[in-house]
């Protein structure tokens, strides 16, 4: 029996970069994940009899917000909501169930790489068909509504039993819990020759965070690729992720960077986020950037079955370096330059223009989902190390000399007062005009706007999405304000210095990023704006 509640608005649910996220406290306050949800269901068509996936990275309110959405989902006319066993299905592997399933649509449950736990983050976004999140024409609708709903709507149900695979009825709807990875890991087995890598005999070490790719990379990496128990560490998800960061760089993954520095290392290293998106790329004794492994995924990905006819095109966020431009040039592919958020991929990736897709915060993928992938990625490193049959470090070393070496480093600073975050931003917008032509420790800026991208297959336009600062000779500085934390602000600086082929090729990043560094500060203000002399995080 369908029953409305009557509710009033919450004034905070604006999308960011990747779904509404919150602090936990905030999503437990009444009528809250509701109106978020019967939001998205209000502004979607179609939903009369529609299949909806929903799945989360498992972390705390996973379980309690996906009861409360079979509900909604069931009082709004669904016919059938698919739900992976437990709650968890990893951002990419819920992208592919939704395509595989021919479904309306989404609810990915994750704040992602933001820390788990009663009093940490919790978040939801809503993808569409294709399997992607939400584009902004979706969102800014969906945030209009939050603003006047009035009701929500559910039917009186008991709990489903998500930890039993099956169908049950909530209300007139079909609710059918299905395993998390099989389908998943079948996709995979498609687009990789297992057999090479297997017989490779590669040795690694998989960080699975406590987060949600600790299931699949144990049935991936250890059951079908054979490689020892042990492999994948930490690979229980935890619903606090044993209070670390789900976040794979250099600063939360320390113990895996360690591991692969060691004497003893393992031929390769990687981890992966909360959610399961991202990667983290560390060969024996080399860290690769995700924009160099981009670039060089990119570059080798014909050596995989899934991508052995090539490439139709290559895309990335502004803010990642332009080491994949010059793959591009060469294999004579278009190249395409996004804003950040994989949102901006999806029509690039639906219309065949592009194949793989990338942003320098670890996050790669293709068109085999409308997500970033993880697992993907460590497997596509996989293959080209099985069908390369060389290291990282040699084929990260035969890169630069071919293409030459972006030096590349982000530095955030984080929980910044929002006024002072606004005011930094604010006077560096205000000034972008005069500083074309100046020279700002040593370096002379040749060009400086706000990006600007227009979508090449519907036109539609998306102002203000950072700062760029365009050196003479190619390097570079952007800022920008993150739309994924949970409190204040986070100020993202990221650097960038080109060297062509046949110089400095193995350099430290500190040191050839020491005059951008000093020129980002005495642009923007930083110190003067933050009161900060550091940057919180250096990825
Ligand atoms: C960050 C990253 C961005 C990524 C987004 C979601 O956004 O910079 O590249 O797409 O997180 O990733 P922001 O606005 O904080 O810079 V995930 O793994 O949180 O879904
Ligand atoms: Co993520």
């Amino acid at each position: 029996m369908t029953r409305t509640v009557a509710t009033t608005p919450h004034t905070d649910q604006k999308p960011g970069t990747s779904g509404l996220r919150k602090k936990v406290t905030v999503f437990q306050q009444p009528n809250y994940a509701e109106n978020f949800i019967q939001s998205v269901f209000d502004v979607i068509d179609g939903k009369q009899g529609a299949t909806l996936v929903i799945g989360g990275d498992g972390r705390f309110l996973n379980r309690a917000v996906i009861q409360k959405a079979i509900r909604i989902a069931a009082a709004n006319g669904f016919g059938r909501v698919v739900v992976g066993r437990g709650g968890i299905l990893s951002t990419p592997a819920a992208s592919h169930m939704i395509r595989i399933r021919k479904a309306l649509g989404g609810l990915v449950l994750s704040a992602s790489h933001n820390p788990g736990g009663p009093t940490e983050d919790f978040g939801i976004k809503y993808n569409i068909a294709n399997g992607g999140p939400a584009p902004e024409q979706v969102t800014d609708a969906l945030y209009a509504r939050t603003k006047t709903i009035d009701r929500w709507l559910t039917v009186d149900a008991d709990d489903v039993d998500l930890d039993t695979l099956g169908e049950v009825r909530v209300g007139g709807m079909t609710v059918e819990v299905v395993d998390s990875v099989a389908d998943y890991a079948a996709l995979m087995e498609e687009l990789f020759d297992f057999p090479a890598i297997r017989a490779a005999g590669l040795t690694m070490a998989f960080d699975a965070m406590s987060a949600v790719t600790g299931p699949y990379a144990t049935e991936i990496l250890e059951n079908r690729l054979g490689f020892a128990k042990g492999t994948v560490r930490n690979g229980t998800p935890l619903e606090d992720f044993g209070g670390h960061h789900p976040d794979p760089n250099l600063v939360h993954a320390h113990e895996l960077y360690e591991t692969m520095m060691a004497a003893d290392a393992p031929d390769f290293g990687a981890a992966s986020d909360g959610d399961g998106d991202r990667n983290l790329i560390i060969g024996r004794h080399r860290f690769v950037t995700p924009s160099d492994s981009l670039a060089m995924l990119a570059a080798n990905a014909h050596l995989a079955p899934g991508y052995k006819e090539g490439l139709k095109g290559i895309a990335r966020s502004m803010p990642t370096s332009a080491a994949a431009d010059r793959v591009a040039e060469k294999l004579g592919l278009p190249i395409f330059e996004t804003p950040t958020g994989w949102k901006f991929f999806g029509n690039l990736l639906d219309a065949g223009m592009a194949t793989i897709c990338g942003e320098e915060s670890a996050g790669t993928g293709s068109d085999h989902v409308r997500e970033k992938d993880g697992v993907w990625a460590v497997l596509l490193w996989l293959n080209i190390l099985a069908a390369r049959g060389e290291s990282v470090d040699a084929i990260a070393r035969d890169h630069w000399a071919t293409y030459g070496r972006n030096y590349y480093a982000r530095h955030d600073y984080e929980g910044v007062e929002s006024d002072r975050a606004d005011a930094l931003m604010a006077e560096l917008r205000g000034k972008l005009a005069d500083l074309p032509g100046t020279t700002v420790a040593g370096l002379t800026i040749a060009e400086a706007d706000d990006f600007a991208y227009t979508d090449p297959t519907d036109g539609s336009v998306s102002r203000n999405q950072g700062v760029r600062i365009l050196f003479e000779g190619g390097s570079r500085v952007v800022f920008r304000l993150s739309g994924t934390g949970t409190s204040g602000a986070t100020l993202r600086v990221y650097l960038e210095r080109y060297e062509p082929a046949g110089e400095d090729l193995d350099r430290e990043t500190d040191e050839m990023l020491a005059d951008i560094v000093a020129a980002a500060d005495a642009i923007a203000g930083i110190v003067r704006h933050t009161a900060r002399t550091a940057p919180d995080v250096i990825t």
